[in-house]
């Protein structure tokens, strides 16, 4: 039970890993640099809870996030956490909302090198900006392993069988002899009843 909690899990994460994408800032056109339409590129994109920024720079520049009130006045005195440096920054985009990155040296952001990153949840990203992916392939089928071919059992033939019955003895009605009738005899009554003479 355990063991099936725990490759569970490790399933979902193989899954939110496939899933997670990661942008290069300015990519492929740009990058994190003072040349870049960053805006133009961020609005290009959609960023889900789980991806991941990847900031490539020269070590010129810096990724410092700030409030949007410093994004806004590009100001970098204040940032959110210390300003990322060195080249390669990987930002994770770990929930929903709106994160602001401006570069901190002097006149980078005011030159246009800031980016506001608009982060949605994995699960409702918005309709409208969610490029329509075309339906998957169907699924192969595989073609089913072909069966070894059928042999009817041959059967040996039934032996014959031979029950001679005796011939049966012609059959003749029972003899009915024709109902008798009775023979209604008339039976003659004297003609003449005569009786005693009378006294
Ligand atoms: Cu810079």
């Amino acid at each position: 039970m355990l063991q099936a909690v725990v490759s569970l899990a490790a399933m979902a994460m193989m899954i939110n890993l496939s899933m997670a994408a990661n942008y290069t800032v300015g990519a492929p056109n740009g990058g994190w640099d003072q040349s870049t339409d960053l805006t133009t590129w961020a609005s290009s994109q959609t960023f889900l809870v789980g991806d991941n920024l990847i900031f490539q720079y020269t070590t010129n520049h810096d990724v410092t996030e700030v409030s949007k009130p410093d994004f806004d006045s590009c100001s970098a005195s204040n940032p959110l956490q210390p300003p990322h440096s060195g080249g390669l920054t990987l930002i994770s985009l770990t929930s929903a909302g709106s994160r602001y990155f401006i570069c901190g040296s002097a006149g980078h952001c005011l030159g246009g090198m800031k980016v506001q990153i608009d982060i949605f949840a994995a699960s409702s990203p918005p309709p409208s900006t969610t490029p329509s992916l075309p339906p998957p392939p169907p699924p192969a089928t595989p073609p089913l392993p072909s069966l070894p071919p059928f042999h009817h059992h041959h059967l040996p033939p039934l032996p014959r069988l031979h029950h001679p019955l005796p011939p049966l003895p012609p059959f003749r009605l029972p003899h009915q002899e024709p109902p008798r009738r009775a023979h209604l005899r008339h039976q003659r009554l004297p003609s003449a009843i005569q009786f005693p003479p009378h006294l």
